[in-house]
């Protein structure tokens, strides 16, 4: 029976906080007792390239890296760590895998997508995600000195949260119509998504969708699959 992990959204930032520290002890107390563990994107609140970031979060690169001797971990990148790349890779022995993908275990198979690419609602996110997600913007981006990196970073998280507040909460949740689309090309199977840090899960006819919680300071979510799927709830307190 293998036995999976699954999480999303801890929005990791480079300084060690209590975040950083529960993410490594679930590292090394929970996610070592499982055969593979998926992060579905935004492990990182901010990746401005592995040739700076990966000195930002040493401690987090040191724990997957140690992880990955006994457990396989794929990562698929989110909005804000779209730019994990090859070193990163290199360093920590995960597996980079693109969204969405097919998870296939012990008889049951799971779409797990990172979840921005459902809120079609969202046409100016969209439209963003489009520009800088684009291999010429992120080429030119990896090329500039780390400072003006740091501070185009800065100024975009300042403007996606203020137009956030503009916005309704419908608009940045999942559309159903392009949920529905995606889980049509799967029959049999159910989704798992993080990104809209709405915790919950919903049940259609077809299939159930789940969606992973972020993490605070002292909590954290995950779902676990072995013969079922379990929510799991991870705190500071459970050895
Ligand atoms: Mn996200």
């Amino acid at each position: 029976m293998i036995q999976t992990l699954i999480i999303a959204d801890l929005h990791l930032i480079a300084n060690e906080t209590d975040k950083t520290r529960l993410f490594i002890k679930f590292c090394q107390e929970q996610a070592i007792m499982a055969d593979q563990l998926f992060i579905l994107g935004d492990l990182f609140n901010v990746w401005l390239g592995d040739d700076l970031s990966i000195d930002y979060y040493q401690k987090v690169v040191l724990a997957l890296k140690t992880l990955s001797l006994k457990t396989k971990i794929f990562i698929m990148t989110g909005n804000r760590d779209f730019l994990l790349g090859d070193d990163f890779v290199k360093q920590t022995h995960c597996i980079l895998i693109d969204t969405p993908y097919l998870l296939e275990t012990n008889n049951q198979q799971y779409i797990l997508t990172h979840g921005d690419e459902l809120c079609t609602d969202d046409e100016s996110y969209q439209y963003l995600k489009n520009v800088l997600q684009h291999p010429i913007t992120k080429f030119i981006f990896l090329h500039l000195k780390a400072k003006l990196r740091l501070k185009i970073s800065a100024q975009l998280h300042k403007k996606s949260i203020k137009a956030q507040k503009h916005k309704s909460y419908e608009i940045m949740d999942v559309n159903t119509t392009t949920v529905n689309q995606l889980m049509q090309k799967y029959p049999g199977a159910n989704l798992i998504h993080g990104h809209t840090h709405r915790l919950d899960t919903h049940v259609n006819d077809d299939f159930t969708r789940y969606v992973l919680g972020d993490w605070s300071n002292n909590q954290g979510n995950a779902i676990k699959i072995n013969h079922q799927l379990n929510r799991l709830e991870i705190s500071t307190t459970i050895n």
